[in-house]
């Protein structure tokens, strides 16, 4: 770098801006920014890096800069973005940025047939474009492809996923409804599957690998999707201002006049699943009695009814039968799925009160009783054993040498909340099961020589509360990361030094420190969790203490107190932990993570519905590998960890195992900006 010579410097707010070396010390350099002249600053030799001679001209390849450093290829990335040019390469990978708006033509049916067997480079920078390597590379290499979306938390990596499925159908399909089905799958998938959070109006909180099929002539045969697991917790609680599932209030929205008065919907408002996400945010410990006063809040009031002013659920309902109908989805089965959807709403509207006698317990509300036998009707269960299974709990005991009686313990209120919303997880947690085995249905094929696969998960994400769901999600955000890092970066560079190649090496922070944090056996803070779940009285906070006692000084651990950030500091070293993740430091508050980790539900309610009068209720849960591995499982250790399932998925998915990727995938990188 020389004197005169424009360099990127830092910046307080935006990273980078644009200055002139004035001085040379010993330690630091003296900057002159360009549009503030007069007023220098220090930075330090390696925060300074030189600019292109001329930064508003923009190159589609990162890699054709004059200068490769975070500046000019943020830079780069900036200009072209500014210009509507949202994806950019980094050689074979692409980044893209999320426009928030329909650019003209950009996908237009014009612009996906120009990209076919075109190679990469030789039109602008483009999703198509790496769709189609994919599909040139399997044909040629007679191997499967996959393609890796990774980015935060409304980056656009579904929408870009949806792009790619759409480009492979339309370009090398059959022209038969197969191709059609594949895509029409997602709005089905979607309306289960994704919510509005405080980042994304349209959430995933489920990972996917979906797979297109190919026959030898390279035409699409089929597709099949395997999903990751669907984010429980909100079903029963979202965040402040967040949502449930979107085919909640899309029912609520949209099913004909029959329809309701057959299901009894009403309005959001009036369903406790649905009516708390635009209140405050809501700590464990909020009686149900203070969340109804909440809600008459001036804030509540402020905030309004449920209906989300950039959502149109009426409109999206329509669309959603429009694509329920194309994949083949008939007027039963249609009704079938609606009629769980419904059960689960007024299950969740069930209160419960102390009886009021010595030998403790609790009994329905008055007015819940209709909500029972709703609830009943619509999941084909029993009333009366609907009611007893909420209420108590079945355990075995060998009291008196009676070896294996049966004995009802009554449940507490609390309890009885907690065995209510249990169930409602798990009935909605089968019915997602069910509407993706559905959906592979839609497209079967009989034979395959190859696939392309595109992965798709919830992208890393951080708020101002962070709990059990955002630890799991940036879990497996970390696990994507060290996957890159490992595929692109280490293997690429032990291959340059196997053939001699004399290039410089890339320094990159191997970040399985982290994932040992999170996944190493015993230790791992899942494994603590695990730990936790087994005690006879696990505590949030024995657990927050566990983990910074096991791990007092490494570096990806930091107790809340200590951090600079205020909105940390509030946060008790027993309630919470820091993790330095690869994209940033996250606060997780402990709260609910014991009890969030537990997927057991009660023998009594697990056998109920087993047993329904109701066919397809029945066989959700038949079908449901959950309630199988729950079974198993449940004899022994009283509770199913969560967070394991989490770890067993995401370390034996065959779309991140390497051995299944032969050659390396293709990276698509989403950006957001803020
Ligand atoms: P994500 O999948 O990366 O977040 P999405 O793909 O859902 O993010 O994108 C979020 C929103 O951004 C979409 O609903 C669109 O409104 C908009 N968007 C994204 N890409 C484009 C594009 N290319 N053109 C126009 N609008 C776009 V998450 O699922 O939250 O991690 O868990
Ligand atoms: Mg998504």
């Amino acid at each position: 770098m020389e004197d005169g010579k424009p360099v990127w410097a830092p910046h307080p707010t935006d990273g980078f801006q644009l200055g002139m070396i004035v001085d040379i010390g010993a330690g630091a350099l003296t900057i002159e920014p360009f549009n503030r002249k007069g007023k220098t600053f220090l930075a330090s030799m390696n925060q300074v890096f030189p600019a292109e001679e001329d930064v508003n001209k923009h190159m589609e390849d990162n890699c054709s800069l004059m200068y490769l450093n975070e500046g000019t290829l943020l830079n780069n990335v900036r200009v072209r973005y500014s210009k509507d040019k949202i994806y950019t390469y980094v050689a074979n990978i692409l980044i893209a940025v999320n426009p928030y708006y329909d650019i003209p033509k950009l996908y237009a049916p014009e612009t996906i047939k120009s990209y076919q067997g075109r190679s990469l480079g030789t039109l602008p920078p483009h999703v198509y474009a790496i769709a189609d390597k994919a599909y040139r590379d399997m044909r040629v290499l007679k191997m499967s492809q996959s393609i890796i979306v990774s980015g935060e938390s409304g980056a656009g990596k579904t929408e870009n996923t949806k792009f790619v499925l759409r480009y492979l159908t339309t370009s090398y399909g059959t022209g038969q409804d197969i191709d059609e089905r594949i895509v029409q799958a997602n709005p089905l998938l979607e309306a289960f599957g994704n919510a509005k959070t405080v980042r994304n109006n349209n959430s995933s909180r489920f990972g996917k690998f979906v797979e297109i099929h190919f026959n030898e002539k390279s035409k699409v045969v089929g597709g099949f999707v395997s999903h990751y697991l669907l984010e429980k917790s909100r079903i029963c609680m979202q965040s402040k201002e967040e949502r449930n599932y979107h085919i909640f209030y899309r029912l609520c929205a949209g099913a004909s006049e029959d329809i309701r008065q057959r299901l009894h919907l009403d309005s959001p408002d009036s369903f406790r699943y649905l009516n708390r996400g635009c209140t405050r945010y809501f700590a464990s410990k909020d009686t149900d009695k203070q969340i109804m006063q909440n809600r008459k809040s001036p804030e509540h009031v402020k905030l309004g009814a449920l209906k989300d002013p950039l959502l149109d659920d009426q409109g999206d309902f329509n669309r959603m039968c429009g694509a329920m109908k194309k994949i083949g989805l008939d007027d039963t089965e249609k009704l079938d799925l609606f009629r769980v959807v419904a059960g689960v709403l007024h299950l969740g509207n069930i209160d419960f009160e102390e009886t009021g006698s010595t030998s403790g317990g609790c009994i329905l509300m008055n007015q819940s009783s209709q909500k029972l036998a709703y609830c009943a009707d619509l999941l084909g269960l029993d009333q009366e054993d609907l009611r007893v299974s909420l209420t108590t709990r079945v355990m075995l005991t060998t009291a008196g040498g009676a070896k294996g009686t049966v004995i009802k313990v009554p449940l507490r209120v609390e309890q009885a909340n907690n065995a209510r919303d249990a169930m409602a997880k798990a009935v909605y947690s089968c019915l997602f099961d069910h509407v993706v085995r559905r959906v592979n249905q839609c497209f079967p094929f009989k034979t395959s020589s190859n696939f392309i696969g595109v992965l798709d998960i919830a992208g890393f994400e951080y708020f101002e509360h962070n709990s059990f769901e955002q630890f799991c999600i940036n879990y497996c955000n970390e696990k994507l990361q060290q996957f890159f890092n490992e595929r692109i970066l280490k293997e690429e560079q032990e291959l340059y030094q196997r053939e001699g190649l004399g290039v410089n090496e890339v320094h990159y922070v191997d970040n399985q420190d982290c994932i040992d944090l999170v996944e190493a056996k015993l230790v791992g803070i899942l494994d603590i969790l695990d730990e936790e779940n087994r005690l006879p009285q696990p505590s949030d906070h024995h657990f927050a203490n566990t983990i910074h006692s096991q791990h007092k000084d490494h570096f990806r651990l930091t107790v809340p107190r200590k951090s600079k950030l205020a909105v940390h500091r509030n946060v008790r070293d027993d309630e919470g932990f820091i993790v330095r993740h690869f994209a940033g430091a996250v606060c997780y508050e402990t709260i609910q993570f014991v009890e969030k980790n537990n997927d057991a539900l009660h023998m009594s309610l697990e056998s109920l519905v087993c047993e329904s009068k109701d066919k397809f209720v029945r066989e959700l849960f038949e079908n449901s590998n959950n309630s199988k591995d729950s079974k198993q499982k449940a004899g022994k250790l009283s509770f199913i960890s969560v967070g394991n399932k989490f770890k067993q998925m995401h370390t034996e998915h065959p779309s991140l195992t390497s051995c299944h990727i032969s050659p390396p995938p293709v990276f698509v990188y989403g950006l957001c900006v803020p």
